[in-house]
């Protein structure tokens, strides 16, 4: 499909980006798996990296495209992270969060010197306006949830597909996904969910701008942002 071949340009030209003899960030979800599958055969043609990846499903899969594995404590500044995002703005803020792994790929982000995020141009918009994914302690969902209202969001508790009840993310915690509609100020609501007791991390992210480059895969074209 053209939204494969868009997530594939995307991800194998991220994966040129990598350099020789460096550490990481695997990032989450499908477009970075593509990016995954590249450097599995440039780690064939002797290139020589290691990955932090950011959930099970990142270490699984690296681990299947021979892509050796390493942790964030062993190396608390990595030189590049290649994650995906699910909306971004003129400004490279993001929304993340779709596969529920944003807290760990906030923490890589963070200790990354540079941000590759790789999408299909479908994600690109003029204004953040998708649900934004909170990772909650299930002890706070309740008050979470109220202090979301407040902020003028609608809150949902994210139920399991194949699982009876909320889904459990990798670090054992829930996530409520809240409607804000349109985000006139993305950095302020980044920082005002943050400081909710009981919220772990959202899926915005605002602080990264100045060392974020988005790769936007259209069909087998590609342009950098
Ligand atoms: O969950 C996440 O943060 C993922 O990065 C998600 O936002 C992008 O996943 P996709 O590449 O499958 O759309």
């Amino acid at each position: 499909s053209l939204l494969a071949e868009s997530k594939r340009t995307a991800g194998y030209r991220a994966a040129e980006m990598v350099e020789d003899g460096t550490v990481i960030g695997l990032g989450t979800g499908s477009t970075v798996f593509f990016a995954m599958e590249r450097l599995g055969e440039r780690i064939g043609d002797g290139l020589s990296i290691a990955g932090v990846p950011t959930s099970y499903q990142a270490a699984q899969r690296a681990r299947e495209y021979g892509i050796p594995l390493t942790t964030l404590d062993e190396h608390p500044e990595i030189a590049l992270a290649i994650d995906g995002a699910d909306q971004v703005d003129p400004g490279l803020c993001l929304i993340k969060g779709r596969g529920a792994a944003h807290l760990r790929e906030k923490c890589v982000a963070d200790a990354a010197d540079a941000v590759i995020i790789v999408i299909d141009a479908a994600k690109m918009t003029g204004r953040l306006d998708a649900v934004v994914p909170v990772e909650v302690l299930p002890f706070a969902c309740g008050l979470v949830s109220r202090r979301l209202k407040d902020l003028g969001g609608l809150p949902a508790l994210r139920e399991g597909v194949k699982k009876d009840g909320p889904i459990i993310t990798d670090n054992g915690n829930f996530v409520i996904d809240s409607d804000f509609g349109e985000i006139p100020d993305p950095v302020s609501l980044e920082r005002q969910i943050a400081g909710i007791p009981g919220v772990l991390g959202s899926g915005l992210f605002t602080t990264f701008s100045g060392k974020i480059r988005v790769v936007v895969g259209e069909g087998r074209e590609f342009r950098i942002v």
